[in-house]
């Protein structure tokens, strides 16, 4: 048993007592699901939520590692637009959440951290596992409080109910119109824990009002100068209804949750290299965080161009060159731009961008269509049906196989640009942690998403979450594959493009004149794993696609349990 461990069921134990208040008023408040790893100093917070579970209040998950926990909880959060707690013990456990909460600052998601810390007196004076919790995820939280341990005051579970309040207050952005990550550092004091009361109610959450700003005026666009939406991750569904609205083209990413609708434009990157399309741009609208292109943050530069930056919430503004000068919270078009969007020039505007962009894909269709040769027929379908994949080909087949109740999850890299170039409209539900764009977090993220939407009712509960990375960000996150027995195995399917190592790496400059042998060493950093065995090894199903049929099988089979589909691919 670790030291310090006391768990004495004749005592009552105010770390207990504080824990459950604490948890009970969560529960209250709304929140779901529940992420804890093992240490002593949290077993009463631990102890309590088994029986949250138990009584069916909470989803608990259990990780290992708290790396995983944190991003577990960053997916579980995108799904549900909720916080999930995270409960971990002190020292190093707290560190590991790092990555995540950091994630969540910039994406804006919602996350509540329960770390539990030694009392006053064993800090600072070498104690073990003891370091300074309160404060180290810096300005990455929303909210921070250091919570001297209960010592058995009858005002703690008032106190703890209150806590419970500011931390969710903090951070679903109630109170400053910014999500993301809060704190409670929970000291706790011996005896850590004591046997739980019997007959804990099953609890009922209160319905919440809705958060988020409410006093600030719409801004409202008239007709005006040429004018595009873009459309970055995490925008949603206003971009689009915007440029309906107004009759403007549509530059929607792959995950900004707008890629879909008539004015969308697949061949964003292209046609704002064109002189009559891009170069006649005068006003661009933003929803979202752009990342995936360098011709949005150029456009926006360039001398002449006006940006109007839209974000609902959020604690920073997009804001490339420091050029723009209108920020608001909520954006309309008013009644003149429908009017102006039936004109011949608005028409010809929008018009221009939608065909182009359709005959640049339609282009890329026909080169990758089979010819049809009366004689040669089988012998080409089975040529390119055995043929070696591609990353447009990989993507092409992940984004048909996808369908409104399943979800999509793109790790960072390669694939998701790739995505980003080709894919038509389609309204789904496609996911990805671009608040840092880390190659860290993707299989846990993955699962948070998957656990999430497949408890909620029919349709959404059908689906299988995909998730398209590349070599390295799988194997970056492969200790998230750990899935203790018992816990829900949902469906979902990690489709790893194995190129060789960072095979984005080939875009930079560098990459013509550094020797060869020094990229391959120090920046592709290819590694040679055998995903089958790791597969074995963690309990998931495997399965390899060397070929379209191969992929196009894997892809539409029947999902029941956890996933590795291995898919190679030329660097
Ligand atoms: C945590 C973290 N470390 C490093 C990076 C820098 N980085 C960006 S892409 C990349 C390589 C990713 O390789 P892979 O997953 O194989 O994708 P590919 O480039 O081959 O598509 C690296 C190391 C990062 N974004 N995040
Ligand atoms: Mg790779």
């Amino acid at each position: 048993m670790p030291e310090n461990t006391v768990v004495n069921p004749t005592r009552t134990s105010p770390a207990t007592d504080f824990s459950i208040a604490l948890l009970n008023e969560f529960v209250r408040l709304g929140v779901r699901d529940l992420v804890l790893c093992p240490g002593a100093r949290s077993q009463a917070l631990a102890l309590a939520a088994a029986e949250l579970e138990r009584t069916g209040s909470i989803r608990l998950h259990v990780r290992t590692d708290e790396r995983s926990a944190g991003f577990l909880s960053v997916g579980l959060a995108l799904e549900t637009g909720l916080p999930a707690l995270v409960v971990v013990t002190s020292g190093t456990a707290v560190a590991n959440l790092h990555p995540a909460v950091l994630e969540a600052h910039h994406a804006g998601v919602p996350m509540i951290l329960l770390t539990a810390d030694r009392p006053s007196e064993l800090r600072g004076i070498r104690s073990n596992q003891t370091t300074v919790q309160a404060g180290l995820f810096g300005v990455a939280t929303r909210l921070c409080l250091d919570v001297p341990a209960p010592v058995g005051e009858p005002d703690e579970a008032e106190i703890a109910t209150a806590l419970a309040r500011q931390a969710m207050d903090a951070a679903t952005g109630a109170a400053t119109t910014a999500p993301g990550p809060a704190q409670l550092n929970l000291a706790f004091r011996e005896p850590l824990s004591s046997a739980l009361p019997m007959g804990l109610t099953v609890l009922t959450p209160v319905a919440r009002a809705a958060s988020g700003p409410t006093d600030e005026p719409t801004m409202l666009l008239a007709p005006g100068p040429r004018t595009v939406v873009v459309a970055g991750d995490g925008a949603g569904p206003a971009a689009e209804e915007l440029a309906y609205a107004g009759g403007w083209p549509l530059l929607a990413e792959v995950s900004s949750g707008a890629r879909f609708g008539p004015n969308l434009i697949v061949h964003y990157r292209e046609l704002l290299a064109a002189i009559d399309l891009g170069g006649q741009v005068e006003r661009v609208i933003v929803f979202g965080h752009p990342t995936l292109s360098r011709e949005i943050p150029a456009l926006i530069a360039r001398d002449g161009v006006e940006t109007i930056v839209v974000a609902p919430t959020g604690f920073e503004w997009y804001n490339p060159g420091h050029v723009v000068r209108a920020f608001t919270r909520s954006i309309g078009a008013d009644a003149a731009c429908a009017a102006a969007s039936r004109t011949p020039a608005g028409r010809e505007w929008l018009g221009r961008w939608v065909m182009t962009s359709r005959a640049l894909s339609e282009a890329e269709a026909s080169a990758e269509r089979v010819p049809i040769d009366k004689r040669g027929i089988t012998r080409a379908e089975l040529a390119v049906l055995r043929a070696p994949l591609t990353r447009a080909l990989l993507v092409d087949a992940v984004w048909r196989a996808s369908w409104p109740h399943d979800r999509l999850v793109l790790g960072a890299s390669r694939l998701i640009r790739e995505a980003d170039k080709r894919v038509l409209g389609k309204k789904i539900t496609v996911l990805a942690n671009r608040g840092l764009a880390g190659i860290d977090g993707t299989i846990a993220t993955a699962l948070g998403v998957a656990l999430a939407s497949q408890a909620e009712p029919e349709p959404r509960s059908v689906g299988v979450t995909r998730v398209l990375l590349g070599d390295l960000t799988f194997l970056h996150d492969v200790g998230s594959l750990l899935l203790a027995p018992g816990e829900p195995r949902p469906r979902v399917q990690v489709i790893v493009g194995v190129d060789g190592g960072g095979s984005i790496f080939d875009g930079l400059e560098v990459a013509a004149t550094a020797p060869p042998a020094a990229m391959e060493r120090v920046l592709y950093t290819p590694r040679s794993v055998d995903l089958k065995a790791l597969a074995t090894a963690y309990g998931w199903d495997y399965e390899l696609a060397a070929t379209r049929s191969d992929l196009e099988r894997a892809l539409t089979g029947v999902h029941t349990r956890p996933a590795i589909l291995e898919v190679p691919l030329v660097r």
